[in-house]
């Protein structure tokens, strides 16, 4: 039997197993798993490397609208490229409806955007931010059929949020049809009139940012998205939880037994509130939202990761520049005076959110390497409807692999990445263990600082329903 591909000598680690086998790949799906294979077009010799399953990046944002002057520093082919190259396969950024929009042309805008252009393969996730009776029944059910089977809901900025009453109806139809709702929590009203009153009070740098968007913000919203969920009686991912209080109600809804997932974001255990307290403007390239907090917070996410209240990792990829009339600091070229308020918010992290996780995680101890997988690949997979054709390394599942060295021993400078941002908020820290190596469906696509493989190489990837256990329950 001859193979396309033979990855040999390397060291598996999938959700559940770490092992030492060769993998045998024909027409991009793995179709062997054994010890000495042999007889192939060509073999990767992983030896003292780990092989894993490419990395799903399940929360980034390319080619959004811009944010007044601020524009998105990157294309599908630009984000792309860089997840390549920090060893995703998958990447399902969003498809947003802007307000009046309908939700259908705005999924063919960004099919435009992305057909043709992406390294990688994706799907979409919607925004809906514009529940019209049309949307919600029409639209939306019409949108799952054809595999854009998660949505997102904001409860604050007043362009794309909705209110309580459309969230219900939002999430009456995921529960219908079975799709996952992902909700931004933070408390719309709450943030305004604390930017109207640090306004009043002159205080305006950076740092205020993190003040309008305290804990309480962010934890009333959590508390009111569960309790949404709850009374209809259908599951919801919350979204880049970045304050311990905020996680606390998941993990009590959790306790209750309320179908609740969670998500978290590196910037929200690696950076931290005193960074917007740098010189100059600086602190604005970390402001997102909701904002890093301080130090001993990520201490209590950690922790809360450890003990599953999380299912996933992503990067919440968001990518301004920080320099230039369309970047953060716009004003400058205005001669207006920065103000926190007008900081388009979003960090960019597609390409260090894996090495990150991975040093923390595994070179330095914090858990598992199947526990790392599980939380930045497996997991995203099964929620968003892509497993196991992806998020795991099995027979009949594509072939997509990040091959990791983990004595690799990298310092993060953003003249090394590839994303079409101007800055990293992650500068100058330093990781040990890299992804080497990814391999797209059987195609190596990065290899050791080499881009090998092109734009319009990713696929469009209609995803299956959530398979919420109610249905399960109702099945049986
Ligand atoms: N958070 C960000 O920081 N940027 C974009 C949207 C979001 O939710
Ligand atoms: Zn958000
Ligand atoms: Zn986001």
């Amino acid at each position: 039997m001859s193979y396309d591909l033979i990855v040999k000598n390397g060291t598996i680690a999938t959700a559940s197993d770490t092992y030492r086998a060769d993998i045998g790949v024909r027409g991009g799906k793995v179709v062997a798993i054994a010890e000495n294979l042999e007889d192939a077009r060509e073999t990767i010799d992983a030896t003292g490397l780990f092989v894993l399953p490419g990395g799903v990046e399940a929360h980034c944002h390319i080619n959004e609208p811009p944010i007044g002057k601020v524009e998105s520093a990157d294309t599908f082919e630009t984000g792309s490229r860089s997840a390549a190259c920090g060893g995703n396969t998958t990447f399902v950024p969003f498809a947003n409806q802007a307000r009046g929009q309908s939700l259908l042309e705005a999924i063919e805008i960004y099919h435009a955007l992305a057909n043709g252009n992406s390294y990688i393969d994706y799907g979409f996730h919607l925004i809906v931010s514009d529940a019209t009776p049309d949307v919600i029944n029409r639209e939306l059910p019409q949108a799952i059929k054809d595999g854009f089977t998660s949505f997102k809901v904001f409860m604050c900025y007043s362009d794309v949020m909705i209110d309580d009453r459309q969230i219900l109806d939002v999430l009456q139809v995921a529960r219908e049809q079975g799709a996952l709702v992902m909700v931004h929590a933070e408390n719309d009203h709450c943030i305004s009139w604390l930017g109207n009153r640090l306004t009043e009070l002159g205080e305006t740098e950076p740092k205020n940012y993190a003040r309008a968007h305290g804990h309480v913000v962010e934890r009333e919203a959590t508390h009111r998205a569960i309790s949404l969920s709850e009374i209809v009686d259908t599951p919801i991912l919350i979204v880049h939880v970045s304050s311990a209080e905020a996680m606390e109600q998941v993990r009590w809804a959790q306790s209750k037994g309320l179908n609740i997932h969670a998500e978290t974001c590196p910037q929200y255990l690696f950076l931290k509130e005193e960074d917007f307290d740098r010189p100059g403007w600086e602190g604005a390239k970390f402001i997102c939202s909701p904002p890093p907090r301080e130090e001993s917070n990520q201490g209590k996410l950690w922790q809360a990761l450890k003990n599953n209240v999380f299912d996933v990792v992503h990067s919440d990829h968001c990518p301004y520049s920080y320099e230039g009339p369309a970047g953060k600091k716009y004003h400058e070229h205005e001669g207006g005076h920065p103000h926190f308020c007008h900081v388009a918010p979003g960090v960019p992290g597609i390409e260090v959110r894996l090495p990150l996780m991975f040093n923390e995680m595994v070179s330095n101890g914090r858990m598992d390497i199947n526990k790392f997988v599980a939380l930045t690949s497996t997991n995203a997979a099964k929620l968003y409807g892509l497993y196991p054709q992806k998020g795991t390394i099995a027979i009949g599942s594509d072939a997509d692999f990040a091959l990791w060295d983990p004595a690799r021993e990298v310092e993060i400078r953003h003249e090394n990445l590839h994303d079409g941002c101007d800055y990293s908020p992650y500068e100058g820290t330093r990781v040990r263990g890299w992804p080497v190596r990814t391999v797209l469906r059987g195609r190596t696509i990065w290899n050791d600082g080499e881009i090998t493989g092109s734009p319009g190489e990713g696929n469009f990837l209609p995803r299956k329903l959530y398979q919420t256990p109610l249905k399960t329950k109702a099945a049986e």
